[in-house]
C-alpha cells in the first residue's frame, strides 16, 4: 500500500515493499575530527550534528523491515580503480592512497573508511564500495536493486552536493524515483547543501523529492 509523504515539490508516494533506504559515505574519514575533510580544513561538526538523525533514519528503515544500503567511497589498495585524474588530484600527501591519520585515504579496509560505529551495517544489508562519486559507476549496485524489485530510494548522508547528489541523479536517470531527507544530509558548505536540495526539487523534481524526516515517519504512524 502506498503511502503519502508531505515533500518537495509535492508529496511523494512512497511503497514500502519497494523502496530501499541508501546511506551514502558516512565513513570516518569524511565525518570525525582528526580526518581526511578535517585535515582538508573542513568543519566537520556540521557532519557529526546529522549522526544522530540518519541513525533514526535508519532505525526507522529496519523497524519497517525495509532494506537498508551502505555505501563507502573506497578504492582498492592498488588503486587500480582511481584514474589518474582523481589520484592526483589536491596536494600531494593529502590524495587518495597517501597515508592520512586514519591509514591511507580512502581506501578500502582502512580504519578511516570503516562507517561510523553508530551507523553500522547489520546483517541482511547491503554494503557498496564504490570508486567514484556515484553509486552505480563501477558498481552492481542497479542489478542488486532491481533484483529486488527496488524502484523508490531515499536517501542519506554525505555530501549532499557532492557524492549524495551525484548518486541520486544517477538513479533519477536509472528510473528510481528519488527522496532526499534533507535533515539527514549534509555538507562542509551549507550553502552548497540549499542549493544542491533547490536544484534536486526544481522544475517539478528534476531529479527528485526532499523531505524532513518527521514527515517519513508521521506518514507510517
Ligand atoms: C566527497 C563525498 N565529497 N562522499 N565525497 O569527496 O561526497
Amino acid at each position: 500500500m502506498a503511502l503519502s509523504v508531505p515533500a518537495r515539490p509535492y508529496d511523494f508516494s512512497i511503497e514500502p515493499n519497494k523502496a530501499a533506504l541508501v546511506v551514502i559515505d558516512m565513513q570516518r574519514d569524511f565525518i570525525e575530527p582528526g580526518g581526511f575533510g578535517a585535515v582538508l580544513g573542513n568543519d566537520v561538526s556540521r557532519l557529526t550534528a546529522i549522526v544522530p538523525t540518519v541513525a533514526r533514519l535508519i532505525g526507522f528503515f529496519r523497524t519497517h523491515g525495509m532494506l537498508v544500503v551502505h555505501t563507502r567511497e573506497a578504492h582498492k589498495p592498488d588503486l587500480s580503480d582511481c584514474p589518474p585524474a582523481k589520484r592526483m588530484r589536491g596536494k600531494p600527501g593529502l590524495r587518495i592512497g597517501d597515508e592520512g591519520a586514519m591509514g591511507r585515504i580512502l581506501i578500502a579496509g582502512e580504519p578511516g573508511n570503516q562507517i561510523l560505529p553508530d551507523l553500522a551495517p547489520v546483517a541482511g544489508e547491503i554494503v557498496i564500495d564504490k570508486p567514484g562519486k556515484g553509486m552505480f559507476w563501477a558498481t552492481d549496485l542497479h542489478q542488486t536493486l532491481l533484483e529486488r524489485g527496488i524502484t523508490q530510494l531515499v536517501f542519506a548522508g554525505v555530501t549532499t552536493e557532492v557524492c549524495v547528489q551525484t548518486s541520486m541523479r544517477e538513479a533519477n536517470d536509472r528510473g528510481y524515483e528519488c527522496l532526499l531527507i534533507e535533515d539527514a544530509t549534509e555538507s562542509y558548505f551549507p550553502e552548497f547543501k540549499a542549493a544542491a536540495i533547490e536544484m534536486i526539487v526544481a522544475q517539478g523534481g528534476i531529479v527528485g523529492w526532499a523531505t524532513p524526516l518527521a514527515a517519513l515517519e508521521t506518514a507510517f504512524a
